[in-house]
Order: C-alpha cells, then structure tokens, then sequence
C-alpha cells in the first residue's frame, strides 16, 4: 500500500530518532495522529494545553540535546504553542513545531480556523514553511529538523490536513547523516593574543554560563592557572558550580553578593559561554575579553575590548598549554571567602524556625536539596522558586535544571517536568511549582496520571504573586492584583489521581517530601510557605526606585528579608 504524506512525515521522524510527539489532536492533524498511532516507535503524548507541549518538547530537547517535537491542530490549536515555543526558541533548544494548517483550497478565505503559522510563528524560529503539495515532503521537513539542530532553536512545518492525507510523491527520507558536531576554535594567533592578555592579568574573574557544558573540568583547570574566581550565570548553574574550588556563586539580583564583588573588583574579566543579560552588574572599568561560539553574541550585554568565536571545550584546551600559572592568589582568596561568607547567610535561612508557621521556603528547597536523587530533574517556575533554585539546590555534574530563564514566562514548571519524565521514564523529576505558576495551567495536572508519569509536583503556596509582589514594594508601589484565593491543590490532585499532601507546619516538610519521592506515581505536596520572605529593601529610596523594575537596579536582593544589599557604587576590596 502506497504512504501518504502523513506517513512519510512520521518515517523521517522515527528515522531521525524522535520519539515521541506532545500535543492535542484535532481534525486537521487526523493523518498525522492516525499514523503514529499504528507505530511503536513513537508515541503521542497527551497533554491538555499545546503551550504544554511546547514546554515539554522544549524539557526534552534541553535534556537530551536532540531533536524534540510538538504538535497543535489548525488555527488556535498551533497557536496555543506559542508562548512555549517562544521560550524554547531563545533557550535555544532544537525543537520542531508541526502546525496544522486548515483545508488548502480554503486559505486565504477568511475559513473557520483560519490563521497564517508561517507568519505567527516567524518571531519564534529559525524556518517556518508551509507545506502546500507533496512534492515539498520531506524535504521541507528535513530543512527545519535541520535548521533546529544546527542552529538550536524552533522550526515549524505547517501543513495543511488534506496534504497530509494526500498520497506521497518521495519515498523516504534523503539526508542520511546523524549530524555534525564541529569543533570551533579561534586562530592560532587570536589564541596568542588571549594568552598573552590573561598571562599580564592578575586579577582576572571568570564569568560562565550555559555555553560551558560540557568543559567542567578545562574551566576549573584554566581557573586554577589563572587563580581567577568563577561567577556563574543561571544557565550555568548545572554544568558549573559543582567540584568547582573556584565558585563564587551566582551574579545578579537574586545572585550572591559575592559573585557580583569579584566581577567589580576584577582587572579582566573573562566571559564564557554566557549571554547573562543585565548590563548593571558588570564592571566599568576592567577589561572584558568574550568567547563565545556564536560570534553575534560578542559584546551584545557590556563593552568588550577582545572576543573570540569558538566552543569552551576546544577553546580551553587549546588555550591551556599557552597560560602560566598566576602566583597571585589575593583576588582569589578574598573572592572565595566572601562567598563562604554568603553562603553561610543563607544557609542560616534554610534553618526551621522552631515549629512555628509559616514555613520558610529556603528550608523546603533545601530539604528537598537534601532528599532528591543523585540524577534528579528539577524544574523551577519563574517566581520565588527561581530563587530558592539558584540558592539552595546543590549541582553534582549529574542533576539538572531546567527554568524559563531567558523568556522567562510563567507555569514552565509542570509543563517542563511533562517532558523531562516522558523522556526519561525512571528518573526522578521534582517541579518546584509557584501557587500562581501550577493554577495558570493545572489543566496538565492531569496529564501525570493519563500518561503514567510520576512527576513530584512541590508547591510553594504563598497565597500570591510573590515574586511580582516583591517588585510592586521595591518600586515603592502598593501591591495590587497579586492575591490568590487558592484552592486545595492536595484535594485537588487527589481529585486527579494523584498522591495529595500538604504541609503545614515545618516538621512536616521533611517527612511529606520523602513521602512524595518515594511514592510509586506522580505526587503533589502543597507547602504553605511565608508570603514575604524578601522584603522591601530599605536601602534604596522610592525616588531611586521610581519607573524601574528591580531588575534595573544594580542590587542583589540579600537572604533576609530585612535588607537588599545596594551595590551602586561599593567596592569591598578598595
Ligand atoms: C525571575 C528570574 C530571575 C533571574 N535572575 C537572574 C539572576 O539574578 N542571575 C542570573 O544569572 N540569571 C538570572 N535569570 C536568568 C537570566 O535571565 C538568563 O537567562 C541567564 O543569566 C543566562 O544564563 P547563561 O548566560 O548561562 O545562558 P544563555 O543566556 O543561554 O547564554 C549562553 C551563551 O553561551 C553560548 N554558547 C552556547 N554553547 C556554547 C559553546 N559550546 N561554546 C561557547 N559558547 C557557547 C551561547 O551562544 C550564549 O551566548 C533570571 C531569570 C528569571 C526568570
Ligand atoms: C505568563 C506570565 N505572566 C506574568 C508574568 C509576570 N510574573 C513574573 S513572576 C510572577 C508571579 C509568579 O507567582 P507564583 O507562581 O505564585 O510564584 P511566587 O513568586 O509567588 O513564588 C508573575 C505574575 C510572567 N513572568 N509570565
Ligand atoms: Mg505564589
């Protein structure tokens, strides 16, 4: 029997190695749902929400590094994606998008349904055609895959339901190659000029970011020659802070002080693979030396005197044989301590407070830090749980971390932890969930019990918009809008088929957390968590405040709630 297009679609993708598909279903992805159907595999992944599995898609392409795919029906099915798709786009995952387009002979009428995805989806990827006869498969389809994996972002196919179902022209698949991974290194004399840059510096401070996955140990070797502290950004939290001498923590507003101190007190600083985006925390007067392997990104996010297009890995190793080793360890020594310092602040914070409501969230992390497997997945909501994930979930090189860091949209947490569990069934997931965040797309709640995925969904109920309510005070504005008349989600995941639980003093935080890990399906704890653990910074007056988000603010909120650590023109060393 001869395939239709439908059919040879599939082929590429199971040729290719994807496999599974997130989505909904609907009339005009008919021929595509029915044809995976008859196939073992790859398999359809149910979510209720598209924005769902675009997140997921986005989970699975972070994790794996491959080629993830997601799926929404005509008209406001693939819209539905969007926002999801947007965040992986600029987390740059390799993620494609199958839009389904309505009849072909009725575009541009005006029909039910009717939208335009090659034009929606423009600002959110790389490739974005419509397939309009069967001549264009696969060969518009291996053009996005390959335009996703080669440049890690979003392509989108859209196609019509009658295509699909249209009797294929080709065969099979044409590109037969499983992807090239190059190595980028900059010239021989580019890297004599890096050397002998760094060889002159003394106090050089290295900032990394997510670009340094993968080079742990050539970074932590370059940093030894160079005794230089290392400042991670939040992406590189997971590849970075672990069996590293030289952490000195997180930069920026919910970083740690010292992060920020040893990139103002540097003469050099050496940016890695990093595209940290806010521009007040970095120094004015050092000299800014940028590798990064895409050349676009040099000196996007401060002044730069020198860059250098290559990857971490072979740049380091390249670059290591030409550095001698700096015998002045002062930068480094004071940087270090002062991180030890931070550290021990808000470790002091993760400590229960007697028995007494409300619960601190610093403890539930750092519990959670405490009980969670070797290999776990984390997934932070963007919210306060952003925070108590930079600050108290300790990386081993094995346990990983996925946010929506760079788009920064809410409700990623559960939405992540789908797509993390699907693609890897035995491993531990953990969605550090926002009360705001889990209620803007509880809908997916019950997507854990219809797919079998034991996700473990922690929730810190604040009974707010925390994080927003945070910004309101800094900006010395009255917090409006950021109530949540929360249900009980316990009940309610119990309603769902979950394990529910709810934690409200803090001697049930540990017990309720290692009863949720242990249970054999998914599970939900709500912890009834303190509203307001980072306060109004006094420090900074209204006026200064006025107009800017705390974002803008050159300030990195402290652990306490009593006081925001004002670095506007501090130098701790000078
Ligand atoms: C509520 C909220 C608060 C936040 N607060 C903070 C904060 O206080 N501090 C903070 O750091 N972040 C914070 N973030 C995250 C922040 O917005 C950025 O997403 C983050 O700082 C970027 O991290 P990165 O530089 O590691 O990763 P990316 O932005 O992903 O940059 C990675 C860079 O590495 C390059 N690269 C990739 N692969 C390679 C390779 N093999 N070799 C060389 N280069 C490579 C890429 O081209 C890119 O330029 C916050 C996010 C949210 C949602
Ligand atoms: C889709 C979306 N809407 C609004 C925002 C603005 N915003 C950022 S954090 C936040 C509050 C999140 O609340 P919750 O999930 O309860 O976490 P909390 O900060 O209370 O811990 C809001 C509304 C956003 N980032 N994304
Ligand atoms: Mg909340």
């Amino acid at each position: 029997m001869s395939k239709n297009v439908a059919d040879l679609l599939v082929d590429v993708l199971v040729e290719a190695g994807v496999q599974r598909v997130y989505g909904v279903s609907g009339d005009s992805l008919n021929g595509i749902t029915d044809s995976i159907r008859t196939r073992n595999s790859i398999q359809w992944v149910h979510v209720r929400h598209e924005e769902v599995a675009a997140f997921a898609a986005g989970a699975e392409a972070h994790l794996t590094g491959k080629l993830a795919v997601c799926a929404g029906s005509c008209g406001p099915g693939n819209m539905h994606l969007i926002n999801g798709l947007h965040d992986c786009h600029r987390s740059r995952v390799p993620v494609l998008a199958i839009a389904a387009q309505i009849p072909s002979a009725e575009i541009g009428s005006g029909y039910f349904q009717e939208t335009h995805p090659d034009q929606l989806f423009a600002q959110c990827s790389h490739y974005c055609e419509l397939i309009s006869q069967p001549e264009q498969m696969p060969r518009v389809l291996e053009i996005a895959m390959q335009t996703a994996v080669s440049r890690r972002g979003v392509a989108v196919v859209a196609i019509p339901g009658d295509v699909a179902l249209r009797q294929a022209v080709h065969e099979g698949r044409r590109v037969h190659f499983s992807g090239a991974q190059p190595t980028v290194c900059p010239s021989e004399d580019e890297l004599n000029i890096l050397a002998d840059l760094l060889n002159r510096s003394e106090r050089i401070t290295i900032l990394g970011g997510a670009g340094c996955a993968g080079a742990h140990d050539e970074l932590v070797e370059v940093a030894g020659k160079l005794q230089a502290p290392i400042v991670h950004a939040m992406r590189g939290k997971e590849f970075i802070e672990y069996d590293n001498p030289f952490d000195v923590g997180m930069t920026g507003l919910l970083g740690f002080s010292s992060g920020y101190h040893a990139m103002l007190n540097c003469q050099t600083l050496l940016m890695i693979g990093t595209d940290f985006p806010y521009q007040q925390f970095f120094p004015t007067q050092a000299t800014v030396v940028q590798i990064d392997v895409r050349g676009e990104q040099l000196g996007r996010r401060t002044k730069l005197d020198f860059g250098f297009v290559g990857d971490t890995k072979t740049t380091l190793r390249a670059l290591l044989p030409k550095l001698q080793q700096n015998q002045d360890d002062a930068h480094l020594k004071k940087s270090l301590e002062h991180y030890h310092a931070a550290r021990k602040s808000l470790d002091d914070l993760a400590i229960p407070n007697s028995n007494k409501k409300p619960i601190h969230p610093q403890h539930v992390a750092r519990v959670l830090d405490k009980l969670a497997a070797e290999n776990a997945v984390f997934t932070c909501d963007v919210g306060t749980p952003t925070i108590w994930t930079a600050r108290y979930l300790t990386m081993n090189g094995k346990r990983r971390i996925i946010g929506s860091f760079t788009h920064g949209s809410m409700a990623n947490a559960l939405p992540q932890a789908i797509g993390a569990q699907a693609s890897y069934a035995g491993r531990q997931v953990i969605s550090m969930s926002g009360d705001g965040g889990l209620a803007m797309l509880l809908g997916d709640l019950l997507t854990l019990r219809q797919q079998n995925l034991p996700v473990k969904v922690i929730v810190f109920k604040n009974e707010s918009l925390a994080f927003v309510e945070l910004e309101m005070k800094a900006a010395g504005i009255l917090d409006f809008g950021t109530d949540l008349h929360n249900p009980d989600f316990a009940k309610i995941a119990e309603g769902a088929g979950l394990l529910g639980l709810r934690a409200e003093t803090p001697d049930h935080v540990e017990p309720m957390l290692a009863q949720a890990l242990a249970y054999d399906g998914p599970a939900l704890v709500e912890v009834l968590v303190s509203r307001q653990e980072l306060s109004m910074p006094p420090t900074i007056t209204v006026e200064q405040a006025k107009g800017f988000s705390l974002f803008m603010m050159r300030a990195v909120l402290s652990g306490r709630g009593d006081e925001i650590i004002d670095l506007a023109k501090v130098n701790l060393f000078r």
